[in-house]
């Protein structure tokens, strides 16, 4: 166990001489920290293609003109690895001299020759299935490689290093409990020896956070805690006197950005804790759904920059930040990026955290319980989806952005599922365009009293779509110099949730659909020049490479259960010189909000999470007698519920696996209702 920066010293003393030729490219890994700090060539060996995220590639070979022709090179089913309703897919393949790198929601990894498909070696993580603070789907977005190693996090909360070659764990840090609410779901990065990665968990009320860990040891170098204790920088955003902000959420879900010349880690922060319920917690409440900026070194906060004031709303920043390198007014500037859950680009000065093009302060609307913020960022330019919700008969309220709520339901789009997820932006430093998906949905809000148990959820509230609402997405070309829409793509599904791309030199978009479809884009118009059905939800990030003088496409479809695509465990590669045909296109995601399926007749049991679709109630929809007992009974891994929508006049409570619940309507009518911790899970009781 030694320390970073002890590490140098016996560097220095045996080679002084060596002194001045050695120091500047002196580094644990200098040929991966060299590929971090290039543009993305050949190899492709960090989640967001290199230090910046933009998950751009010089390759072109495969370009606008020959992307017609691109067929299968390789297709691999990874051995039933996350295979099932529980996970989804979100990582993206690395890979570095012909090796790929690749990860599932099961914190499974893998690694197959990059030409051929040929499984390596295959790491099985043995994870308690019973983990059950997970919020949102078993997921790993990711590994990071360096110093012959591969690094990842998992749902349990530890960091693993396994050797390159040969699969051998080589350490496993253990950064926090997962019975206390911490989680991972990020990748990380790897540079100059050490390992950054976030933790997740905001719906847990945990403290957030970006751990940075000596990639030879282990060890924790230091942690920069994403919310102030009290009398820290920020806890005057805070109510004072309390430690509310201590279990405030503000979690890390995604890859962090480096800027090495500034010496600056920047990464992106997730919603307030209890999502919806600002009464206990008056204030700004720093450093939520924020940008942030820490020294690499150290952790020493740099600065910040907040998207939404006193969140309620779920607002996550949760896309990767991106850095990028543009001229304003005649001036070369240092851009950092990113695109938040409220449908807008969020374009900073990444020296100081100032916005780029300016984002007024507007006063919004009121809500004195919920102690909402008098302003909100605007920031200048267009958003990626539409910022009203339309009035739906059964609600009161139907209103824009920052429309805040009690505890009667109120409909406001972007919801906290809308906007820009987890899903990563591509940017073009040859077009200068932000290519970001967006989701278009609706959520009725709710606030509700929630106390704050350790390890238990703490949302304070909820959100769903109006059974019957449409939802739908969009995917959209930004020009980074004027925040503006150059292009934008109608989906008839949700895609800032899932829906990964890339962008090439070819002049091409690479871009999964949630319907299996794997498209190439003209980069400049958004015009659709090439699409293959993968068979699965090709929700992941696509990635590209080179082996051999052939320039290879990658994308992992193993679907998303959070977007309701066609779950499976397949990595798919493309190349000019490939023979395989598509597959058959699986059931597409739904497009309205609500139960689906048959209405079964005098059924009184329903099974949760049966037959491998963890998310699901079996029969979703039932029609019985008035005076009938139905008894729900969770039969999948995770804690669920049956809860009457919005109002909660019913509901089973928390129903660990195994656990059931009888509950008798005597009044006849249609009954909705949903799993509090996974609201796309939709059922109906019809009593007659
Ligand atoms: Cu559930």
């Amino acid at each position: 166990m030694r320390c970073h920066d002890q590490r140098l010293v016996p560097v220095l003393m045996t080679l002084s001489l060596l002194f001045l030729v050695v120091m500047p490219v002196w580094a644990a890994d200098p040929e991966i920290d060299r590929l971090l700090r290039s543009p993305v060539g050949k190899d492709w060996v960090t989640n967001g293609g290199n230090l910046t995220n933009q998950r751009y590639s010089t390759l072109k070979q495969i370009d606008t003109s020959n992307v017609k022709n691109l067929k299968g090179a390789w297709m691999i089913r990874l051995k039933g690895s996350a295979y099932g309703g529980k996970y989804s897919h979100e990582a993206t393949p690395l890979v570095k001299d012909g090796v790929m790198y690749v990860i599932t929601g099961n914190d499974d990894a893998f690694a197959v020759n990059a030409k051929t498909g040929e499984f390596l070696w295959e790491y099985w993580s043995g994870i308690d299935q019973k983990i059950n603070t997970v919020c949102c789907g078993w997921i790993n977005r990711g590994v990071a490689l360096g110093e012959g190693m591969v690094f990842f996090g998992q749902l349990d909360a530890n960091v693993v290093a396994l050797d390159a070659k040969s699969v051998k764990v080589v350490e496993t840090a253990t950064t926090e409990k997962w019975e206390n609410g911490y989680t991972i779901t990020s990748a990380p990065i790897y540079y100059d020896g050490m390992i950054y990665i976030g933790m997740s968990g905001g719906e847990f009320g945990v403290r957030g956070r970006v751990t940075a860990l000596d990639a030879k040891s282990g060890q924790i170098l230091w942690r920069a805690y994403t919310l102030p204790a009290p009398g820290e920088p920020g806890s005057e955003t805070w109510p004072p006197g309390t430690d509310h902000s201590m279990r405030g959420g503000a979690t890390v879900w995604n890859t962090p950005a480096l800027d090495p010349e500034l010496g600056l880690v920047y990464f992106a922060t997730g919603n307030c804790g209890p999502d919806y319920d600002g009464a206990s917690r008056e204030g700004d409440n720093l450093f939520c759904a924020s940008i942030m900026a820490v020294n690499a070194k150290t952790g020493a906060y740099a600065w910040h920059f907040q998207e939404v004031h006193h969140d309620i709303w779920d607002f996550d920043a949760a896309s990767p930040v991106v850095l990028f390198d543009t001229v304003i007014n005649g001036q070369p500037r240092k851009g950092i990026a990113e695109a938040g859950r409220t449908g807008w680009v969020y374009l900073l000065d990444r020296t100081n955290g100032k916005p780029l093009l300016g984002i007024e302060e507007r006063p919004v609307p009121q809500e004195p319980r919920q102690k909402t913020a008098k302003t909100q960022p605007f920031p200048v330019g267009d958003a990626i989806v539409p910022q009203c919700a339309d009035v739906l008969s059964g609600y009161a309220k139907a209103g824009c952005i920052f429309e805040p709520f009690w505890e009667n339901p109120v409909l406001v789009q972007p919801s906290g599922i809308g906007g820009t997820n987890w899903s990563p932006v591509p940017y073009s430093p040859d077009t200068g365009y932000f290519y970001v998906p967006g989701t278009v949905r609706t959520s009725a809000f709710t606030r509700y009293d929630n106390k704050f148990t350790l390890g238990k959820r703490y949302t304070g509230g909820g959100q769903a779509a109006p059974i019957g609402s449409p939802q739908s997405g969009t995917f959209t070309a930004i020009d980074s110099k004027t925040n503006k829409i150059v292009w934008q793509n109608k989906q008839p599904y949700r895609t800032g949730q899932g829906g990964g791309s890339m962008v090439t030199a070819g002049g091409l978009v690479f871009r999964g659909a949630s319907d299996g479809n794997f498209l190439a884009l003209d980069a400049r118009t958004g015009e659709e020049l090439w699409r293959f059905q993968t068979g699965f939800g090709a929700d992941a990030p696509p990635m590209t490479y080179e082996v051999d003088g052939e320039q290879y496409v990658a994308i992992a479809t193993g679907g998303n259960q959070s977007v309701g695509s066609a779950f499976g465990d397949a990595v798919w590669v493309f190349s000019l010189n490939g023979q395989l045909r598509p597959l058959w296109p699986p059931p597409p995601p739904p497009t309205v909000s609500g139960p689906t399926g048959p209405v079964a007749e005098g059924v009184d049991t329903i099974k949760i999470g049966d037959n491998n679709v963890e998310y699901s109630y079996a029969p979703s929809r039932i029609r019985i007698k008035a005076g009938t007992t139905v008894t729900w009974t969770n039969v999948g891994d995770l804690n669920h519920t049956a809860t009457a929508m919005e109002k909660r006049e019913w509901d089973t409570g928390d129903l660990a696996s195994g656990g059931a619940k009888a509950i008798t309507f005597t009044q006849p009518g249609i009954y909705y209702y949903i799993c509090t911790p996974h609201p796309w899970m939709y059922g109906q009781v019809i009593v007659e």
